[in-house]
């Protein structure tokens, strides 16, 4: 194989891919095109434009150079043909459904989702005559016994955001396809660093681009990631018509910032987290803990197969349930009690009344979202230093 042809690794084209700093007058970093609109060199090429016979860019809610740049790089690390931005990743969740579904059609998914995913599912696309369907997707049998001619998509995260359930995404996928359906899967948890659901079958990826693929806390961003034709109508569909959604070119480049060291981070994340779970097993306050790098896990053998490594993410219950959860976060002092998660900062937050306050509460229990659930994200600090404010909280909590 020639050098030229030896395809590059993951944290290579998170670097380089799609950017020649000598076509761009020698500018190591892409250049960010901060602006709504683009010229015509004339009236018949920006008619063109319109109509797709030419390539240009026109204007920035369709397409800009900078959030091309960012569509390619996310494109190819996910492996997918193509990719399209977000303002965030609801925007990019709701363009994605409003593109792909129709009213009558079902969307089959998981009882845990993200609280807002949750909430557009039930109440939005539900309104727009949507039939949703929340089935244990744990269960690959579940999937098969509920999925009819009318569904239309298959919508799930894996690990699920809070409670950490997985998903078999080739068995899930398998099923789908059986049936004429497509698969989305939300991948914000793990990044293209520990898992590919498009390589495992999947249909479309979907991510918030505000946690670990910016990683610093500053955007909130959405990335599509799919096929090239459902690209473009999720680009011309739910983006440009019906969400509007559209990332700023200057958070674009931020996220560009961010997954040049999204590689590195995400081994420090996963470090950092397993270390925390497995203290937080061992602690004579803590009840049960959800992490598949446990050996004891549910999802341990899933995870080892689908995910490069755990991820960044833990999930716990105290012994003192609800009161002692909310006393571990008030002692919390190096660890910042707040929603996001994928940041350098190592986050706290309550899912019952922060991130999963618009489930109802006998939503959250057949969820298998205890009251008492405390989450953390595992962030770049040293582990010691986590360790030592974790067991200060514990302690002040007992
Ligand atoms: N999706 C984010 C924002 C919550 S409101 C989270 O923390 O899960």
């Amino acid at each position: 194989m020639s050098h030229a042809s030896r395809p590059q690794g993951f944290a290579t084209r998170a670097i380089h891919h799609g950017y020649d700093p000598l076509d761009h007058q020698g500018a190591l970093v892409p250049p960010i095109y901060q602006t709504s609109t683009f010229a015509f060199g004339s009236a018949e090429y920006g008619a063109a434009c319109f109509a797709g016979e030419e390539k240009g860019h026109f204007y920035t809610r369709i397409s800009n150079p900078t959030l091309a740049l960012l569509e390619q790089r996310m494109a190819t690390l996910e492996g997918a043909e193509a990719a399209v931005a977000f303002g965030s990743g609801m925007g990019a969740i709701t363009a994605t459904c409003w593109t792909l579904l129709q009213p009558g059609d079902e969307l089959i998914t998981d009882t845990t989702l993200y609280g807002c995913t949750h909430s557009f599912f039930m109440h939005g696309l539900q309104r727009f005559g949507v039939k949703v369907t929340r089935i244990d997707m744990t269960d690959p049998q579940a999937l098969a016994d509920a999925i009819s001619s009318k569904t239309r998509l298959v919508y799930f995260e894996t690990p699920a955001n809070p409670n950490m359930r997985l998903v078999d995404i080739a068995a899930g996928s398998a099923i789908a396809h059986r049936h004429g359906a497509l698969v989305v899967v939300d991948n914000t948890y793990c990044t293209p660093y520990l898992q590919q659901p498009l390589s495992l079958g999947a249909d479309v990826v979907v991510h918030s681009a505000t946690k670990y693929l910016n990683g610093h806390g500053d955007v909130t961003a959405g990335i599509v990631a799919c096929n090239a034709e459902l690209a473009m109508r999720v680009r011309l569909e739910g983006l440009k018509d019906m969400t509007g959604a559209v990332l700023s070119p200057n958070d674009a480049h931020l996220i560009m910032r961010g997954l040049k060291t999204l590689a590195l981070r995400m081994d420090r994340h996963c470090e950092n987290a397993e270390a925390i779970a497995r203290t937080l097993a061992s602690h004579p306050a803590v009840d049960k803990v959800y992490f598949p790098g446990l050996e004891s896990d549910p999802f341990h053998a899933l995870a080892s197969r689908q995910m490069k490594r755990f991820g960044g993410m833990i999930a716990f219950e105290l012994k003192g349930g609800l009161d002692a959860g909310r006393s571990f976060m008030n002692h919390l002092s190096l660890i910042t009690r707040a929603v996001s998660l994928g940041d350098a900062e190592s986050l706290a937050q309550h899912p019952a009344s922060m991130t999963h306050s618009t489930y109802t509460p006998e939503e959250r229990a057949a969820a298998g979202i205890p009251e008492g659930l405390v989450r953390l994200s595992a962030g770049l600090e040293d582990i010691e230093d986590l360790i030592a404010d974790i067991e200060h909280a514990l302690a002040a909590s007992q």
